[in-house]
């Protein structure tokens, strides 16, 4: 099964993979941008699947898309603001239709009253803000003729019998071939591509096999057109150091930074604001600043990035909730990004005090400590004595009076525990978190 050799189809050393990702890797913090013709329902990107629309029946979002308020340099602001350097987009989800100009479907954003190309208005936007770029494309298309109806199609196969009827005339080499076709096109036609985010592939059913997706070849290619690109893990690869660059973890925090054989690998986490990726107008269950900034920080403490993801509208807005978060994310950013970008996990000699989080630039030798929750007044650092030169309060870089606490022992003497403690300011500063 080719899929799962342990071909190398990428050469490099771990010194130079490294440098490859270095940008991102210090950038820590994208927007993730889910649009499609779902946007229109509203109501989740799953919309045709989780109602088992038919093909027919979801004709009418491709005849009306025309989203007339699309500015994408005013979302590159946005993102640009809040802190962000990088952004993926969805060029085509799992209904099919591809938000690029494709040669080879009539499925496309060309062919709707939009009649554009959003993806190309999108690139040169978000180049022109100095923000890098990715693209999102799906390997599930339940649009195509020759795709796999299985268990998550909208048709839901759930018998043997049934999916090899109705999978008789459906031909997964052509659809290998179209989908090849659309990511040689995708990183072909808009200069050089920073990410490649595929969405994803699974354990074949029913006896099928799991190479079904020709990730081997895909990954190759897709190399071979972009040597500088960086791929996520979601297209069936084993080998992390041939094949893909980093894990996705969805929608969940990791306990620890994740490790393969010992060894640590990059990982960026990918989070919506509320439950749904593409835009969902009923759903309120959105999280708040805090959830949002602890997200990010706690991503950073254990070595990995955060992918945020915004919705548009199918007018081509924010929604205003994402607005109002975005806006907040860089006020906090704008005082405190420096323990963000280009930090990581700190090293094990020193330990989280109770309530916070560490993050640590290794150039810098710096080491900063979130408090999740204020102090009154007095912060403890466990063992920090002889680790610390000078400590001073990120958002106004006024100083932090450190100061050893010290052990009475009931014969008079008095001696070091080897703890510190700082004086932090009475007043939380008005910037959340
Ligand atoms: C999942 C997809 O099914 C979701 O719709 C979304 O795109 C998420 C990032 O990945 O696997």
């Amino acid at each position: 099964n080719s899929a799962y050799s342990q071909e190398k189809i990428w050469n490099e050393t771990p010194e130079q993979k490294k440098e490859r990702l270095a940008w991102w890797t210090d950038a820590r913090f994208g927007m993730f941008i889910h649009w499609g013709l779902y946007a229109q329902a509203a109501r989740h990107e799953w919309v045709k699947n989780r109602e088992r629309i038919t093909t027919e029946e979801y004709q009418k979002y491709f005849e009306i898309f025309n989203p007339d308020l699309f500015d994408p340099a005013d979302w590159a602001k946005k993102a640009k603001a809040a802190g962000m350097k990088y952004a993926v987009i969805t060029s085509k989800h799992h209904e099919g239709f591809t938000m690029f100009d494709s040669k080879y479907t009539d499925y496309k954003v060309t062919n709707t009253p939009y009649s554009k190309d959003i993806i190309k208005e999108w690139v040169d936007a978000f180049r022109a803000e100095g923000l890098r770029i990715g693209f999102y494309y799906s390997l599930i298309d339940w649009h195509h003729p020759d795709y796999t109806i299985d268990s998550r199609h909208p048709q839901r196969v759930e018998t043997k019998e049934e999916y090899d009827k109705l999978n008789k005339n459906r031909d997964m080499a052509v659809y290998r071939e179209y989908m090849k076709n659309q990511v040689r096109e995708i990183l072909t036609s808009y200069g050089k591509i920073d990410i490649l985010w595929l969405d994803f592939s699974f354990p074949g059913e029913f006896g099928k096999g799991r190479d079904d997706w020709g990730s081997v070849e895909l990954i190759k290619m897709v190399r071979e057109l972009q040597p500088g690109i960086i791929i996520d893990d979601r297209a069936d690869l084993q080998d992390v150091d041939g094949g893909w660059d980093f894990m996705t973890p969805e929608q969940y925090k990791v306990d620890k930074w994740p490790e393969i054989d010992g060894k640590k690998i990059p990982w960026e986490t990918c989070q919506t604001f509320s439950g749904s990726w593409g835009y969902y107008r009923d759903e309120y269950t959105w999280k708040d600043n805090k959830q949002l900034l602890g997200l990010l920080i706690e991503s950073v403490s254990k070595g990995g990035n955060l992918l945020l993801n915004v919705g548009p509208t199918a007018r081509g807005v924010f929604d205003e909730r994402a607005d109002v978060a975005l806006e907040k994310m860089g006020e906090w950013m704008k005082f405190n990004s420096r323990s963000i970008y280009g930090c990581t996990q700190a090293p094990n000699e020193f330990e989280a005090p109770a309530n916070s989080l560490l993050t640590y630039n290794p150039e810098t030798n710096r080491l900063y400590i979130h408090l999740l929750d204020y102090p009154l007044q007095k912060l403890r650092l466990p063992g920090y004595k002889g680790k610390v030169k000078y400590a001073q309060f990120l958002h106004d870089a006024s100083e932090i009076r450190i100061s050893e606490p010290r052990q009475h022992n009931r014969g008079g003497d008095d001696h070091s525990t080897g703890d510190l403690d700082l004086s932090v300011p009475v007043a939380k500063p008005n910037v959340e978190i």
